[in-house]
C-alpha cells in the first residue's frame, strides 16, 4: 500500500497494483491551435502548462507498473455516435466532422484526434475512444478496470471541469476512489478549475481527492 500524506482533503491510500492512472483527452483537438477546442472560442496555449508534469506522472506510474490508460473525445467518422444535440450546441468556428486544420474536427483516425506526442500512449496501454465527456458513458472502461480488478483511480488531462470532472464523478458512483493531480489536470477557464477542485474534494471529498504531482511522487518513491 502508498499513502499520499499531502492529499486533499485527508491522506489517499491506495495499492498501486490495483489503481490505473487514467490521462483525459491530451489531444491535438484540445491542446493545440486549430482544433476542436479552438473552435469554441478559446485559448488553447493555457492548456501546455500541465505537459511535462503529465509526462512525468505517466513515467511515475509507468516505473510502479500501474495500468495505463488514455483517453480520447472523438466520433465515428460517419456520425453515427454523435448526437445532433451535441453537433449542434452553440456557435463554434467549425463543428464536429468539419475539415479543419489537422483534417476533420473531433474524428476518430484523423491528425487532431491523435494524443500530443509528448504524452503519446506507449505498447501495451490502453486507448479508449470515447464520444461523450464521461469515459464510462458507451466505453468498454468498466469491464477493463473490473477485468484487471482496479479499485483506485488516477486522474490527469483535460479539461478539468468537463470531461475529467464528468468522469471522476461516473467513478466515484461507480465505487472506485479517485484522485485527481493537480498540476496535471488544465481548464481553459482558470477559475473554473480552481472552484472544480474545490467541489471535488470539498463535504469531506464527495467526489474523491486532490494531490500535487510531488506528494504522489513521494507516496510511491518512499
Ligand atoms: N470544452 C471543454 O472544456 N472540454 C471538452 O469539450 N472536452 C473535454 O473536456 N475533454
Amino acid at each position: 500500500m502508498a499513502t499520499v500524506a499531502g492529499a486533499f482533503p485527508f491522506a489517499f491510500d491506495f495499492n498501486p497494483a490495483t489503481t490505473a492512472l487514467i490521462v483525459i483527452d491530451m489531444q491535438r483537438d484540445f491542446v493545440e491551435p486549430g482544433g476542436f477546442g479552438e473552435t469554441l472560442g478559446n485559448d488553447v496555449s493555457l492548456l501546455q502548462a500541465i505537459v511535462p508534469t503529465t509526462a512525468a506522472l505517466l513515467n511515475l506510474c509507468r516505473a510502479n507498473q500501474m495500468t495505463i490508460i488514455h483517453t480520447r473525445e472523438c466520433h465515428k467518422p460517419d456520425l453515427s455516435d454523435l448526437p445532433d444535440a451535441k453537433r449542434n450546441r452553440g456557435a463554434p468556428s467549425l463543428r464536429i466532422g468539419d475539415p479543419g486544420p489537422m483534417g476533420r474536427i473531433l474524428i476518430a483516425g484523423e491528425p487532431g484526434a491523435e494524443i500530443i506526442p509528448e504524452l503519446a500512449p506507449q505498447p501495451g496501454e490502453i486507448v479508449i475512444d470515447k464520444p461523450g465527456k464521461g469515459a464510462f458513458y458507451a466505453t468498454d472502461l468498466s469491464g477493463l478496470l473490473s477485468e484487471r480488478k482496479i479499485t483506485s483511480l488516477i486522474f490527469a488531462g483535460v479539461t478539468t471541469e468537463v470531461c475529467v470532472q464528468t468522469t471522476m464523478r461516473e467513478a466515484n458512483d461507480r465505487g472506485f476512489d479517485s484522485l485527481l493531480v493537480e498540476d496535471a489536470t488544465e481548464s481553459y477557464f482558470p477559475e473554473f478549475k480552481a472552484a472544480t477542485l474545490c467541489m471535488i474534494r470539498a463535504q469531506g471529498g464527495i467526489v474523491g481527492w486532490t494531490t500535487r504531482f510531488d506528494d504522489l511522487a513521494e507516496a510511491l518513491n518512499d
